[in-house]
């Protein structure tokens, strides 16, 4: 987890992405601020009623009996009013608020989504996951704080004040003085206990990474025996964060302590002025009972602040880590110039280089390479030669540091990103899946397909197999990642979804590396038919795939050494390609 600072919060951030989703729901918002307003100012104003009928009950004159009615009456109206008022401003709230997260989660999915190949790299899904979820609870608990507690005690905390005031100035004063310092007091401690709350909050996640390496090594620690091993480990953390917020909590009661201190003392304060102003006649006992009526209610109102205040920073926080978010420009830029449309296929790479961000090294450097319309070519080398950056800077996954990469011409940072991936079907090296059925994840090749199409597809990526041979066949779920199907699996759904998805530009990243010789060999049947007519690029290993390509490239730290048919690069007397093709087919090197 990050350090977090609360002194340099981007409230205005937070707030310009929270009201651009809650402005939708503008009427319910302020009808909610109203009703709220209004009914915490009818709890100041009845108790001033009940001092009216204890005024009239005690004068114990002959219209006493139905003055008093009347006042219970008007009280009854009143308090039927303020029913009312909560109930109808609880609906809006509730109504304000769901749509309001609604709204957040799908603002922030959608932005999310949209960044670069790099941001994802970068960020783990687990963290933005939760991200998202904390971005609208964040607002969620503001909102509570605010509606619940802020703006009553806002209201009901002035109101009181004037109330007195218009009644007996000198404890209004008394009141406006205590309410001030005890507010000024939670706010100050509460600024410094948040450092403390940062390091509970971090503690926290310490612990739940502790454990989710742990359980997520589950296999290992059962193997290796290492159980006892882990409770200790894992032990170590849980008590580190007890610490940690045992500490916090003591400074938490520490707040309260010093806040009822100071009720304890005001309330004395005042009755021991009361007793004073009583023997002098000045201030009769109905205004006395209405005066200990108020202060136990301001208390009450009083102890939600320090509440209130956490609630804000927390949420800011929470919420900020959205917003930066949102607030990042997506890394590639989509500026539609040129569309392509009939794609016929020729792939040219201009003096290409490219860095990883988190690598000094480069990838390719100066690399050109041209494929004219409808060949077929291999990219061999070892691992880590850049084979499968090279396709993904094709596809545009990152931006080039220099050089240009063109398509039919057309240089591929002027085509819309959608109309250039829709132009090329990629099988990954290591393909994912979403928890989805099989049928919608071989779908998502072309999620127009009829079902007819989607199961002829399948056929033809021999997915037929293992599909016919489970419980709910194309209504499977495939688990988290598709996790409860092989590698060899995976691999066949991804090539069903290129076959369904037949765009003039073919990519097949080690697309049949996790199958049998026996499956490959009749899935490099299909894959023979699809690539008829397309420029295709094949990466392999296993080199006897790649016999039949028009040209085969032998690439080594981002630099093509060889190039040339089967035959020519087998012929090299010390080629690269050579050797490594007499170690595939004959096991040994002479
Ligand atoms: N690399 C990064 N960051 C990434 C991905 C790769 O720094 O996000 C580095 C690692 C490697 C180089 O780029 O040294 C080339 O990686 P690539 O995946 O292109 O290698 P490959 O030729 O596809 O290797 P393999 O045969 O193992 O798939
Ligand atoms: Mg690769």
């Amino acid at each position: 987890m990050q350090e977090r600072d609360y002194s340099k919060l981007h409230r205005g951030l937070v707030l310009k992405y929270f009201w651009q989703v809650a402005r939708r729901f503008k009427w319910p918002f302020f009808n909610v601020i109203i009703l709220t307003i209004a009914n915490s100012a009818l709890d100041v104003f009845i108790p001033f009623q009940y001092l009216k009928l204890w005024n009239v009950l005690s004068a114990n004159n002959f219209t006493a009996v139905s003055e008093a009615k009347s006042i219970i009456l008007f009280v009854l109206f009143l308090n039927f009013s303020r029913w009312l008022m909560r109930r109808s401003g609880s609906f809006s709230l509730a109504y304000f608020q769901a749509n309001t997260m609604a709204g957040l989660r799908e603002q922030a999915f959608s932005y999310l989504i949209g960044h670069s190949h790099s941001f994802f790299a970068n960020n783990f899904s687990g963290s933005l996951t939760q991200r998202i979820s904390k971005y609208a609870r964040a607002f969620e608990k503001i909102t509570d704080r605010i509606m619940a507690d802020g703006l009553p005690l806002l209201v009901r905390g002035l109101g009181t004040v004037i109330a007195i005031y218009t009644l007996f100035p000198k404890y209004s004063y008394i009141f406006a003085i205590f309410c001030f310092v005890f507010l000024l007091t939670a706010a100050i401690y509460i600024r410094y206990k948040l450092k403390y709350d940062v390091i509970a909050a971090e503690a926290d996640s310490r612990t739940t990474g502790a454990l989710a390496d742990s359980i997520g090594n589950h296999a290992s620690i059962q193997l290796f025996t290492g159980h006892q091993h882990e409770n200790k480990l894992v032990g170590e953390v849980i008590q580190d964060q007890k610490r940690k917020i045992v500490f916090n909590w003591y400074l938490w009661e520490g707040l309260q302590a010093i806040q009822s201190f100071y009720s304890l003392i005001v309330e004395f304060v005042i009755f021991w002025f009361v007793i004073g102003d009583w023997k002098l006649g000045l201030i009769t006992l109905p205004v006395i009972v209405l005066l200990q009526n108020y202060l136990i209610r301001l208390f009450d109102n009083l102890y939600s602040f320090g509440a209130i205040v956490r609630a804000y920073y927390e949420s800011f926080a929470d919420a900020e880590e959205m917003a930066v978010i949102l607030d990042t420009p997506y890394e590639i830029t989509d500026k539609p110039k040129q569309m392509i449309e009939n794609v016929k296929g020729e792939v040219v790479f201009e003096n290409v280089t490219y860095v990883y961000e988190n690598n000094n090294s480069k990838v390719l450097e100066n690399f050109s390479l041209k494929i004219p319309v409808g060949q077929k070519i291999a990219l061999v080398g070892s691992s880590g030669a850049g084979k499968t950056t090279f396709v993904r800077l094709l596809m545009r996954l990152f931006n080039l540091n220099s050089g240009r990469i063109l398509i039919d011409g057309v240089n591929i940072s002027d085509i819309p990103l959608a109309n250039l991936r829709e132009k090329i079907a990629f099988v990954p090296q290591d393909p994912v899946l979403f928890h989805r059925t099989l049928l919608e994840n071989i779908r998502y090749g072309r999620r127009t397909a009829s079902n007819e199409e989607v199961l002829e597809a399948a056929r033809l990526a021999h997915c037929d197999q293992f599909i016919d041979s489970l419980p709910f066949r194309y209504e499977t779920y495939v688990g988290e990642r598709g996790i409860k199907l092989s590698g060899g699996e995976r691999q066949r759904v991804a090539i069903a979804r290129a076959i369904l998805k037949n765009a003039p530009i073919l990519i097949l990243d080690e697309a049949t590396s996790s199958l049998d010789s026996h499956s490959e060999a009749l899935i490099q049947d299909a894959l023979r038919t699809l690539m008829k007519g397309k420029t295709t690029i094949v990466i392999a290993h296993r080199l006897s795939t790649i016999r039949e390509m028009d040209r085969i490239i032998v690439l080594k730290k981002g630099k093509i050494i060889e190039e040339g048919t089967h035959e020519e690069l087998t012929n090299k007397a010390d080629g690269l390609y050579k050797k490594l093709w007499d170690l595939q087919a004959g096991g040994f090197v002479k």
